[in-house]
């Protein structure tokens, strides 16, 4: 038991194929409903409630500890079907899902949905129309969707000239035999399907890159210059799916794609455990596969919330650096609809919408490290 209470703490996974199991009770407020709301749990827990995690090793004894508010939000079963997305631009695209879902969408309809008013709202700089170019002065743009049966996706990377990626991304799902069109490939095939080309570049931005040619000349990655949509969805009977969409890295190399439209980097579905989402510096989750490692979490009894956690410890271990320089954010929601998210600073924002809730909650935080608003996206309701 201490080896696995050690290796909880610590990051590292005691060993599932031997004697050594963990076991993950999940003590929950008695209400009426088999769906707990969000509000009810905190109600619950302001009486007092403790949320339970129990470690035991088979055939000895267990041990009780008690978890964090922000830990016992993530063992809540949400209401189907549920949205969860990074940041604040989420809660309108969330809630814009929930809508086309509602309206007789299928929940490929509701997730692209969500991600296409993203995409479309220009005073956002860091997904679809409106996003920070390249070093070159052109919007290239990262995208993908996954659906949990069948493990279908479809994902485009650097495409230029088409405003939502995501169709694009699903397109390439539904009618090529193909995953993954990057570059000119995928603007000729959006094109074929019928999208119409148009310049993405705004005139902030293009005043935005003028300055930033003439002064700076360096990739930074700080405020105002990051951010993405990676919006996950449970369906009332239990389907999965997700998607992502980004402009990826402000004034980044011509052809850098980042995590976004990398199947298992950006997002990942498996309709058997949960699914996954990220947002940050995209480097920092391709090179480890960063929302697979998050579902392979939960598949090992994790909340949505430890996983995501528990997979940012290990990426900062394997890379090396310390967690608040690799600029990293997760989102996930299991199979029975627990929800969580995790941020290598201290808590990113990340959106929550079921039927008769809708918010904006803070993420777990790994360090104290400020991460500024992000994107330059103030929440959309404030924007206007
Ligand atoms: C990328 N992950 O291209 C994206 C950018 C991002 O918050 O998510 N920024 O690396």
């Amino acid at each position: 038991m201490a080896h696995a209470q050690d290796a909880r703490e610590h990051g590292s996974r005691p060993s599932y194929g031997g004697l050594e199991v963990i076991v993950r009770i999940e003590m929950h407020c008695q209400m009426q409903d088999e769906s707990l709301s969000l509000r009810g749990m905190q109600a619950c827990s302001r009486r007092g409630f403790l949320s339970t995690g129990v470690l035991a090793v088979a055939g000895g004894s267990m041990m009780p500890h008690q978890t964090t508010q922000a830990q016992s939000n993530s063992l809540i079963a949400a209401k189907k079907p549920v949205f969860v997305s990074t940041w604040n631009f989420g809660k309108p695209a969330n809630e814009a899902s929930l809508r086309r879902y509602n309206e007789g969408g299928s929940l490929l309809d509701a997730v692209e949905e969500g991600i296409r008013l993203t995409e479309a709202d220009t005073s956002n700089a860091s997904v679809g129309a409106g996003g920070k170019p390249a070093a070159h002065g052109k919007v290239q743009l990262d995208a993908c969707i996954m659906y949990g049966p069948g493990s279908k996706a479809g994902s485009v990377g650097g495409i230029e000239d088409i405003k939502h990626p995501i169709s694009v991304a699903r397109a390439v799902m539904e009618k090529t035999p193909h995953v993954l069109l990057v570059g000119q490939g995928a603007r000729d095939f959006a094109m074929e399907q019928g999208f119409a080309p148009q310049n993405l570049l705004t005139p902030q931005e293009h005043e935005a890159w003028k300055t930033w040619k003439k002064e700076k000349q360096s990739l930074e990655v700080g405020e105002d210059n990051h951010d993405t949509i990676a919006l996950v969805g449970l369906d009332k009977d239990g389907t999965l799916a997700g998607g992502c969409s980004t402009s990826g890295l402000a004034y980044k190399m011509p052809g850098r794609v980042g995590d976004s439209p990398i199947l298992g980097s950006g997002l990942y579905v498996d309709n058997e455990i949960g699914a996954a989402g990220a947002t940050g510096v995209g480097e920092n989750v391709m090179r480890f596969c960063g929302s697979f490692m998050v579902v392979e979490y939960m598949r090992q009894g994790l909340s949505p919330e430890d996983a995501c956690a528990e997979t940012i410890r290990r990426i900062a271990r394997l890379d090396g650096r310390p967690i608040e320089e690799l600029h990293i954010n997760f989102i996930a929601v299991n199979k029975q609809g627990q929800f969580g998210a995790a941020g290598t600073g201290s808590g990113f924002p990340y959106a929550v919408t079921y039927p008769g809730f809708s918010e904006v909650l803070q993420s777990k935080a790994l360090s104290q490290k400020a991460i500024g608003i992000e994107g330059g996206n103030a929440p959309i309701e404030e924007q206007s």
